[in-house]
């Protein structure tokens, strides 16, 4: 299962050229190898679809779709772009894909501009209950063009959506888009719940599975459009495992809205090089070398949390049901700015990210993110992902012990080692 990444990481020409930029590259290599990886966000690419984005194909104008491009010289980029589609549509059993967004956020909006006219209301789930920015909080450009209106979770149980009072809520708000997903919530969704509570209210239905959207389309999390969505969102970089970018997946009825919507609606030239190096992420997410790989993620991620949570560490939602876990760190009374910097010095990398309801700042808040989707690409276990979430708890109850510290930076590097990511 483990995939050894296998490229040139010499990088003979840029040495020559540009020693600045190629000292920061080969650093960066040495800090992931050595580092264990816990961003929930991040994973790990294969040499083909690093040798993909790295390809001749950033040479390339091609703004249009396949076939209706506005340069010539596009016959192999039409290609490669069909390809990216039709893999993804398989993947996600959708009627319809885009694979050209350049971003997540840029794939939100773009989805918001192709179904909503401007002052229209929007439910998605707030930033602070685990929602995302492109859902409406306040500091976005899209918050002054559509009303956004946020739902809550249950702090009080587990972290839990309470479907009735969403549905009292749309009833009330009345919007014309009900917006699932989140960035930092770790229960499942209810998508059945929520497509019904939308057609009561007529409300378009999308769902943002960026952080799922590679346990989805392994078939071990549910898949929205299985349940009548209209519209799902992902990125492709996450667990998805594929390159930087974004994908639109939706009913046939939206896809020339959707398609205007990015080109020329919010985007120019698309990054080819990219969205070939989607078309062999999807490839590679059709096997079941992948559906192994996802079901490892989320033993390893419960392995974390129980983990943390035997050695003395409170989880918001009281576990997970997903890829990562967010900390509470309020009990032992510390800040995740803290606790990121601690744990990064160790060589654990994490980020620190608000809790439901958190009264201190987003930039010193008081819980922290983790999740496994990138140790779990290097080869870690169950074993390996319970000590990690042991060793954590082990820093966040003793966070000035020095010698504590020490241990578990040990610790570290064993892993680090016994798991090696890059093979030169
Ligand atoms: N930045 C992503 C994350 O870390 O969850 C969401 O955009």
């Amino acid at each position: 299962m483990t995939i050894k990444i296998n490229f040139n990481t010499h990088l003979e020409n840029l040495k020559n050229q540009d020693a600045e930029v190629y000292d920061a590259v080969i650093s960066e290599i040495k800090r992931q190898e050595n580092t264990l990886e816990l961003i929930p966000s991040e994973n790990i690419v294969t040499s083909a679809v690093m040798e993909t984005q790295g390809s001749v194909l950033t040479n390339k104008y091609s703004e249009g779709y396949p076939g209706k491009r506005y340069y010539g010289g596009n016959e192999f980029i039409d290609k490669t772009e069909t390809l990216a589609i039709d893999r993804a549509k398989k993947l996600f059993r959708a009627d319809h894909a885009n694979v050209q967004p350049l971003s997540g956020a840029i794939m939100n909006i773009a989805a918001y501009f192709a179904i909503l006219e401007t002052g229209d209301t929007i439910l998605g789930m707030d930033l602070g209950h685990g929602g995302h920015l492109t859902h409406g909080h306040p500091i976005t450009h899209m918050a002054k063009v559509f009303n956004f209106v946020g739902y809550k979770t249950e702090t009080d149980k587990d972290g839990i959506i309470d479907y009735d009072k969403l549905e009292a809520q749309a009833i009330e708000c009345k919007p014309k888009l009900l917006l699932a997903g989140f960035s930092a919530y770790t229960k499942t969704l209810d998508w059945k719940r929520f497509k019904e509570i939308a057609d009561k209210v007529g409300a378009i239905t999308m769902a943002d599975v960026s952080h799922i959207g590679g346990l989805i389309a392994a078939n071990v999390l549910e898949n929205p459009l299985d349940f009548g969505f209209d519209i799902m969102t992902t990125t492709t970089h996450k667990t998805l495992r594929g390159p930087r970018g974004g994908l639109i997946l939706c009913k046939e009825k939206y896809a020339k809205a959707i398609d205007k919507s990015i080109f020329p609606g919010l985007q120019g030239g698309p990054l080819e090089h990219v969205i070939a190096a989607k078309a062999v992420a999807f490839k590679e997410a059709d096997t079941p070398e992948f559906v192994e790989y996802q079901k490892q993620v989320l033993k390893n991620s419960f392995a974390m949390a129980k983990g943390l949570m035997d050695n003395g560490v409170t989880l918001v939602t009281n576990g997970t049901e997903n890829h990562m876990c967010l900390l509470d760190l309020r009990p032992q009374d510390i800040k995740g700015k803290l606790v990121e910097k601690v744990l990064d010095d160790l060589g654990i990398c994490t980020n620190k990210n608000s809790i439901p309801d958190d009264t201190a700042s987003p930039l010193n808040p008081n819980g922290l993110r983790i999740g496994v989707p990138v140790i779990t690409t290097r080869g870690l276990n169950e074993t390996d992902c319970n000590l990690i979430g042991k060793l954590i708890a082990q820093v966040i109850t003793n966070i000035e012990n020095e010698s504590i510290h020490k241990q578990v930076a040990e610790e570290v590097a064993v892993l680090c080692k016994q798991y090696p990511l890059y093979v030169e």
